[in-house]
């Protein structure tokens, strides 16, 4: 997917739909990969953020708005801060602009990781106790990744750009880590890991952090909240938080996973995910790898099928970020006993 451009007039008049007049600025903002977003300044000096929703990826976009607005109201119900939503005629919505905090898209420190890890941790301790029913399944099987290898496999039969001969290692790599793929999908049809309500996508710049302090002030992007596993949370953030480079880093050997952050992030993680239980701590580690490598299948399926999904840049964009998850994979990989060595001492010590 391309970047679509809007006229300023079609944005004021979007904003002025939603009563809010006096504009002195709106701008793209962010760089999310999925939704059109914009920051909105008024006269006043009050800003917004205005969204189309892409409602391609979201057919539903009702459900996930009442999603939206349990979540949000619970969070708030017990003093915590959260997206607040102005106004919402499909495909857009408005959004009150959180002051004072940042997003970051590559980690700076280990103290980042730390507390962003740790407002996860909080945002779903927060959901645990959220009333019945059960939230509506957004997007189903989004994180299975047997599901996911499917996709690769029909993206790669139909070939639709003729790309498939400019990827056989990244399919070899993908290939060869099939068996691994049932690991939590299997655990969670058995029981053995329990459906919990869930972010499902916990990239660093999902969570906006105070400007001064670096603590964590709202978990954002709540688009696919719904039912999951905590595994998939927390394997997201070490893809996102334990990575030495941006995800669409060309040069791989500056790519790699680092043992500092993935330790203050299983700190941070462990300090408030006490509802975990001894079969998610034993696959903790493996989440890490497993998400990571399914961002990468879904990368090379974007890319195998002509990028419709993801926002790109350019013509390769796709490739190159799968190839930067496969790096961050084999990295893990290469740490494997050092990292399950931290998340053992780390709930021990707890
Ligand atoms: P996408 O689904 O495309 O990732 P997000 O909802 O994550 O869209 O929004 C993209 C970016 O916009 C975020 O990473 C963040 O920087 C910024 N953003 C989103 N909502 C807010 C908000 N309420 N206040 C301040 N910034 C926001
Ligand atoms: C998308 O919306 P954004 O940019 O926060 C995607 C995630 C991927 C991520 C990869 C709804 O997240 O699943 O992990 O890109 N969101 C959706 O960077 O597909
Ligand atoms: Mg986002």
């Amino acid at each position: 997917m391309s970047n679509r451009t809007y006229s300023e007039e079609e944005l004021l008049s979007v904003l002025s739909a939603f009563g809010v007049t006096d504009v002195v600025k709106v701008a793209r903002y962010g760089s999310g990969h999925i939704n059109d977003t914009f920051k909105a300044d008024d006269v006043r000096g009050v800003s917004y953020i205005l969204q189309r929703i892409n409602t391609d990826i979201f057919p539903d976009a009702d459900g996930m708005m009442e999603n939206i607005s349990r979540v949000t109201s619970h969070i708030r119900s017990k003093g915590g801060r959260s997206l607040e939503v102005l106004g919402y005629k499909k495909p857009w919505r408005l959004y009150a602009f959180i002051t004072g905090a940042r997003t970051i898209d590559l980690i700076e420190n280990a103290d980042q990781a730390f507390l962003a890890a740790n407002a996860f941790a909080q945002f779903q301790n927060t959901l645990a106790d959220l009333p019945e029913p059960r939230l509506n399944e957004i997007l189903p099987k989004f994180h299975n990744t047997v599901n996911r290898l499917k996709l690769l496999d029909e993206a790669a039969a139909a070939d639709v750009k003729d790309r498939l001969k400019l990827v056989q290692r990244e399919m070899d790599f993908i290939n060869a880590r099939r068996e691994e793929a049932g690991r939590i999908v299997n655990a969670m049809a058995s029981g053995e890991i329990p459906e919990r309500i869930t972010h499902n996508d916990t990239k660093i710049n999902n969570v906006m952090l105070d400007e001064v302090t670096q603590q964590g002030v709202a978990v954002i992007d709540l688009d696919t909240v719904m039912p999951g596993s905590a595994l998939y949370d927390f394997g997201d953030m070490v893809r996102t938080s334990t990575a030495a480079a941006a995800e669409d880093e060309k040069d791989l050997d500056k790519v790699f996973s680092r043992k500092e952050y993935f330790e203050a992030l299983v700190k941070g993680y462990l300090k408030d995910a006490k509802f975990l239980n001894a079969a998610e701590l034993d696959a903790l580690a493996f989440s890490g790898r497993l998400i990571t490598l399914t961002i990468g299948i879904r990368f090379l399926t974007d890319y195998l099928a002509g990028d419709t999904y993801f926002r790109t840049a350019y013509d390769d964009h796709n490739l190159v970020r799968c190839r930067t998850q496969l790096k961050m994979v084999q990295s893990m990989e290469d740490q494997r006993d050092e990292y399950e060595r931290i998340v053992r001492e780390t709930a021990k010590s707890l």
